[in-house]
């Protein structure tokens, strides 16, 4: 085992000593480990990313508050992340050279989907994180910390974006103009949650906001859903956030990276599915939320696609890459689905309609 991991997970009250630890996962942001002890109990290590996260104090206080809060209101012990304390007991490592560590317990008996195997796993997965929205609604919202503020503003994704496209510091924006006009024929109407939120016509709420079908965990066996993972952008935020974000990702017919967007579609089927599980276990969302369902799914779409592109102009700084137009091939996958939604705007909307019955 590298000398580093092995010094780092030293800081950690494992069982016994941790025997390996090898990259695992395929989360963007996070750099994710599972570790293995003496015992063979398993472990999940991260380094967090302090270029998504500038204040990792704060966002380690508002995961060690959720986890705790749920860790109340659950029968299962899996059915929350457990964090490992250190050594000094604290809910992470400041390793004092600007590194941050964490270590969880490793959800056992589970699955982590990177795309929905049958359409009963997607309603699961909105159980899941509608279920993890429920428990959280009377959990004291100012209390949390904004771990990235304005994350799901999309005006201000925007914002970013102009200001990328006019730096332009690695000359791409010549190469990639469709997309350009693309997102910017869309600006006007990325402030429409926004201006709604302000306006007290939509309710802030406990949200997790990076609701895709990897970050909830099925049961193995059961293939229910089991938990929701990936905590650090719980914060103050809207139900549509949660809805629109797993719509995204997981009512896709194609990977969010796939170079051929003749596969890329939005399935109306998977639309209904989450849709029908979502409302299910969030009874008590207000007649705009159900009714702006559908611009959730957009926004959060084109959001994404904007924040992929304006990562391409910046260099690829923020998401994890593999090759260098991974950015602009995700932001092409998240335009395409942009466009069959709008095409599909009437059907979706009949869906919410349908399913809030
Ligand atoms: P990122 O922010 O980079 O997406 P995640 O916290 O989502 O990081 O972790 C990346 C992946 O690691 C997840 O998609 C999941 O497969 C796995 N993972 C994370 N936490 C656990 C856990 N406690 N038990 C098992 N697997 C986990
Ligand atoms: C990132 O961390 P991960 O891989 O679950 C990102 C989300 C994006 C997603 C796109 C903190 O999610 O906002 O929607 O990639 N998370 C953060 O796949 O920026
Ligand atoms: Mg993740």
């Amino acid at each position: 085992m590298n000398e580093l991991l092995k010094d780092v997970l030293g800081h950690f009250q494992l069982d016994t000593p941790a025997v390996s630890c090898e990259p695992y996962g395929f989360g963007h942001v996070n750099v994710t480990y599972v570790v293995v002890s003496e015992t063979k109990r398993r472990y999940i290590l991260q380094k967090i990313s302090t270029r998504a996260f500038h204040d990792v104090p704060a966002l380690m206080e508002n995961i060690s508050a959720v986890t705790t809060y749920l860790r109340e209101r659950i029968e299962d012990p899996r059915g929350t992340l457990t964090l490992i304390p250190t050594t000094d007991n604290k809910s992470f490592l400041d390793y004092g050279d600007g590194t941050y560590w964490r270590v969880y317990d490793f959800i056992e008996d589970s699955v982590c989907l990177q795309a929905a195997e049958t359409p009963e796993d997607f309603f699961q997965s909105a159980v899941g994180f509608g279920r993890f929205q429920e428990m959280l609604k009377d959990f004291p919202a100012e209390t949390l910390h904004e771990t990235i503020p304005n994350f799901h503003n999309t005006k201000d994704r925007y914002r970013i974006f102009r200001e990328k496209l006019a730096a332009d510091p690695c000359g791409r924006a010549a190469g990639v103009q469709k997309e350009i006009e693309f997102a910017l024929a869309r600006a006007e109407e990325a402030s429409t949650l926004v201006d709604q939120q302000a306006a007290g016509i939509l309710p802030t709420r406990v949200t997790h906001n990076d609701t895709k079908l990897n970050n909830v965990m099925l049961d193995a066996e059961t293939k229910k859903a089991l938990c929701v993972i990936d905590l650090d952008t719980v914060m103050p935020g809207l139900s549509l956030y949660d809805f629109g974000d797993s719509i995204r990702f997981g009512a896709s017919t194609a990977a969010e990276d796939e170079k051929d967007l003749d596969k890329v579609e939005m399935s109306l089927d998977l639309f209904r599915t989450y849709t029908r599980g979502f409302l299910q276990e969030c009874p008590g969302l207000t007649e705009q939320e159900r009714k702006m369902m559908p611009m959730g799914a957009k926004m959060m779409t084109l959001e994404c696609g904007v924040r992929f592109l304006t990562d391409y102009l910046d260099g690829d700084n923020y998401f994890k890459t593999h090759y260098d137009t991974h950015n602009l091939d995700r932001c092409r996958t998240q335009f395409k689905l942009v466009a069959d939604m709008e095409s599909k705007w009437e059907e979706m909307a009949r869906i919410i309609e349908e399913e809030s019955k």
